[in-house]
């Protein structure tokens, strides 16, 4: 950080306030995690100097040979860690791994079905105002209103009606478990194609608390950010069939050169899920979000679908006449960072939504366990019951800052960064 701070104190010190402001909230929003020492070492490095088209053996460049080492080592390690034919590791993000699938399957036009974003799906498969819903004929599927679980039936009858290229399956906000196999089923009737897209719950399915869709889905996709623990960023796992025309479409499809950093970091991310640790790490994640959730019910919330199998859940807010839009900031005024959220058949607009996801993954990284979700649990509802009384609000911050201080985060690093900038601008303020 010395020569960050003395080029560039600005954003030097939003590094900082960045890393503290992490440390010192209760971070909920059930997408994000915090990555270890080791995968941000990996990703500040000189590989981001690096240009690599192509893919390992098989460059536009001279040069590579250790970005040859990095990738392969990522690829080999992905592909123990699903036991997948194929993985190619390139994708910059989630979304431009489902692009590539699509574009390796689908011709504009073609019909896609895709879980509603309203009932936990994602912009990417099928939203109106994303790519998919634009270049693709999205038909959507969702869950059943009365137990807000995924309608398995009605996949199937939508498959054999409308006959999609490819099934989309996989959520951004759904906490229970899914059932891959009934989804090939649908697919096997409508000659069909699965896409899962398992960003959020790839993490409990290579500790393999959570089934796998390996040997039901032709394609895989995901992010390696969330319950994966890696950098920010995406891949896809494919059957050896798709292997040549996928990575034809992720580059020159659809990317220019790979960013050869964060693939080092994925490659670290990956040996570290290998270990015997991270299943132990994916399990607490599970039962820290059952204790949560048995707590937030306990102090009177409606969880949507009545719980979680996993390592989120959606609280129904609105049900007690707050919108998830004050939930959201109240509770950020208190310490607490989640993120409002649309519910099955919402009747609020998701700007300002009914619900707020809440998610188990960073806290549980920092080490908390079922007695802090406990804690977590009553002051999330503290927080809730006292949107608009700061001082509350205020009380509750100070109970969220002792928290905080038992399991710190990156304390060495912030230490650093605090030495850094005092140097430069002589105070640690
Ligand atoms: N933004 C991600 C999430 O929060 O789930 C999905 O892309």
């Amino acid at each position: 950080m010395d020569d960050l701070a003395r080029t560039d104190p600005e954003v030097a010190e939003a590094i900082r306030n960045e890393t503290r402001r992490q440390g010192a909230q209760l971070e909920l929003i059930a997408s994000e995690n915090f990555v270890s020492e080791a995968v941000l070492e990996a990703l500040g490095t000189v590989f981001t100097n690096k240009y690599a088209e192509g893919y390992p053996g098989r460059r536009y460049y001279g040069g590579c040979e250790y970005a040859d080492v990095v990738e392969t080592l990522a690829i080999e390690r992905l592909k123990q860690l699903f036991g997948c034919d194929h993985a190619n590791v390139q994708p910059h993000s989630g979304a431009q791994a489902n692009t590539a699938v699509y574009m390796t399957v689908c011709k504009p036009g073609d019909t896609i079905l895709g879980m509603n974003l309203s009932h936990g799906g994602h912009l990417t498969h099928g939203h109106p105002l994303n790519f998919s819903g634009r270049l693709y004929n999205v038909v959507a599927y969702g869950v059943r209103k009365e137990d807000e679980r995924i309608d398995y039936g009605a996949i199937l009858d939508l498959a054999r009606q409308h006959r999609p290229k490819v099934i989309v399956v996989g959520a951004s906000a759904y906490p229970r478990t899914i059932d891959f196999v009934a989804v090939r089923r649908a697919a096997d009737e409508s000659g069909a194609v699965i896409m899962a897209d398992i960003a959020h719950i790839a993490g409990l399915i290579a500790a393999g608390i959570h089934p796998s869709p390996i040997p039901h889905a032709e394609f895989v996709t995901s992010t390696t950010h969330k319950t994966l623990r890696g950098p920010r960023g995406g891949l896809v796992m494919c059957q050896e069939k798709w292997a040549r025309e996928l990575d034809k479409l992720v580059f020159p499809g659809i990317q220019g050169g790979p960013l050869v950093h964060v693939i080092a970091a994925k490659a670290v991310s990956f040996k570290e899920a290998l270990a015997p640790e991270f299943k132990a790490y994916q399990r607490q994640i599970v039962a820290n979000a059952a204790t949560l959730a048995a707590t937030l019910k306990g102090e009177g919330w409606r969880l949507v679908s009545g719980g979680t199998d996993n390592h989120l859940m959606l609280i129904d807010v609105f049900a007690r006449g707050i919108t998830g839009k004050v939930a959201e900031k109240a509770l950020e005024r208190a310490g607490i960072t989640v993120n409002k959220n649309t519910i099955p058949y919402d009747t609020n607009s998701p700007m300002v939504a009914s619900g707020i996801r809440v998610g188990t993954p960073a806290l549980t990284t920092r080490g908390m366990k079922e007695k802090e979700m406990e804690e977590v649990g009553r002051l999330i509802s503290r927080a809730l019951a006292a949107v608009e009384n700061e001082s509350s609000l205020a009380d509750i911050k100070r109970d969220v800052g002792k928290l905080c201080q038992q399991f710190p985060l990156y304390a060495a690093r912030l230490q650093a960064y605090d030495r850094a900038l005092s140097v430069v601008r002589g105070s640690t303020a």
